[in-house]
């Protein structure tokens, strides 16, 4: 073992140092199983000082970082890349106790989200963000990559949520700003600084957030539409009308088959459609009615089907949530998570297929996502050795559109070659600098966000 192995088995004892081939496969590789790398090590420090020990020793001995978290993120961005040391953030599992009078909570980056939602809901308040990957998502990995997920059009993403943090910076210094202040106007705001910085600028130890309440009467919707216009005709009727709105999601029919015949899904109606919209409702009392009375007059449903039970709801969820597992089952697929202004959306859905189909002949396109954003979720299976092409070719058409080339997935090693899609290069020189102001030799997550 070299001097720095036994260093940071020093720090954090011989069982979280994870030198074996066996042992540090399970990081290596990301969920999709489209990015992997050899770490030289995995190392799992156990809280904040632990952390800055393992990256003043990496630091001084120049070795590079990379920082994992739940190991849910889908562009590559916590996986090695080769040769550094992965700093897994698993055990930082601390919750501290609700904050009822501030509805806050402050608790360790290496906390699932659904640990949290576990820990906030009997004090009647709830986490304002929700995604998919909610037993494996960690809330600094979230944070880290400023997730979104199925509540933006209500709450924000995680940004939104964060009144504080600790990191420690590439060198091991730790800054602590937890005090969770509603207002705090004292200069350069770092804790949104670091909130989708992706790990290049420090690693988040504890995270401190807001906290939204807790409403337990909920009705979904899935609704047949005629196309993705029909799709946001609904959504407009749905903002304008519904106060209760809590989520709106897009699936397509190549989606739902593919979820149908993954989970043994019965068909939602009697016919197929073009589009399929998930609209949700929340609220202290039941908005069932509301979303009923919505769905009679709007004229873009052609067929609904809604439930208000905790049941129903989730057999309804389930033709959503299921398309990510039901694509990784198929496949390894190349995944592009992109938004479109919504005048735009339209337009980018039509041409998305035979875009791909011409760099890539034969390969299935996939697409669904968070129709209140225009983001959709581009699923490519059976790309191939094409996958650079697809890429290359989807997210030009984004970029046409004024789009952004990454909506709530973040960049990581799969798109930093295409930042200049959506940042011009004087934004790119200001991010450089940030970079190098923080990181100067560069050791934390090279090759994620910025091109080398
Ligand atoms: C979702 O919305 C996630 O379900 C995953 O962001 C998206 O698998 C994907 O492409
Ligand atoms: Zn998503």
């Amino acid at each position: 073992m070299s001097d720095l192995e036994e260093e940071l088995r020093a720090i954090v004892g011989p069982a979280h140092l994870l030198v074996d081939p066996d042992l540090r496969d399970a990081y290596e590789t990301d969920w999709t199983r489209r990015f992997t790398g050899t770490a030289r090590c995995v190392v799992r420090p156990a809280d904040t000082a632990e952390v800055a020990a393992v990256v003043r020793a990496c630091a001084t001995a120049g070795v590079p970082m990379v920082v994992q978290g739940g190991n849910t993120g889908l562009v590559g961005g916590a996986v090695p890349a080769g040769g550094e040391v992965l700093v897994s953030l698993s055990r930082l599992t601390a919750l501290e106790p609700v904050d009822e009078i501030e509805g806050q909570v402050t608790v360790g980056a290496g906390v699932t989200l659904e640990k949290l939602q576990s820990h906030a809901r009997p004090a009647g308040l709830d986490v304002g963000v929700d995604l998919a990957a909610r037993s494996s998502a960690t809330i600094g990995g979230m944070v880290a990559t400023n997730a979104g997920g199925i509540r933006v059009l209500r709450y924000g993403s995680m940004r939104d949520q964060l009144t504080g943090l600790e990191a420690v910076l590439p060198d091991g210094t730790v800054i602590t700003r937890l005090a969770g202040l509603a207002k705090d106007n004292t200069g350069y705001d770092l804790t949104q600084l670091l909130a989708g910085s992706e790990g290049t600028l420090a690693i988040i130890t504890r995270v401190r957030l807001r906290l939204v309440p807790l409403l337990p009467a909920r009705a979904v919707a899935l609704v047949a539409v005629d196309g993705t216009d029909a799709a946001l005709t609904l959504l407009a009727a749905a903002r304008g009308r519904l106060s209760t709105l809590a989520a709106a999601e897009i699936c397509y029919p190549e989606g739902m088959e593919l979820v149908r015949s993954y989970g043994r899904l019965p068909a939602p109606f009697d016919a197929d459609y073009p589009a399929y919209v998930l609209l949700e409702c929340a609220g202290h009392t039941d908005p069932t009615d509301e979303l009923l009375d919505m769905l009679g007059e709007c004229a873009a449903v052609e067929d609904a089907t809604v439930a208000s039970d905790a049941a129903g709801r989730a057999r309804l969820w389930a033709y959503r949530e299921t398309h990510t597992e039901a694509i990784n089952t198929a496949g390894v697929p190349t995944k592009l998570d992109v938004c479109v202004p919504l005048r735009e959306l339209s337009g980018l859905v039509a041409v998305l297929s035979e875009t791909v189909e011409a760099v890539a002949p034969g390969a299935r396109t996939i697409l669904f996502g968070h129709l209140g954003e225009g983001n959709l979720h581009v699923n490519v299976l059976g790309a191939g050795e094409h996958a650079e092409q697809v890429t290359d070719a989807v997210l030009r058409q984004v970029a046409q559109r004024h789009g952004s080339i990454s909506s709530e997935h973040g960049v990581g090693r799969a798109k930093a070659e295409w930042l200049s899609l959506s940042r011009s290069p004087e934004e790119i020189d200001v991010l450089r600098r940030i970079k190098s102001a923080l990181d100067p030799s560069g050791v934390l997550n090279p090759g994620v966000l910025l091109p080398n």
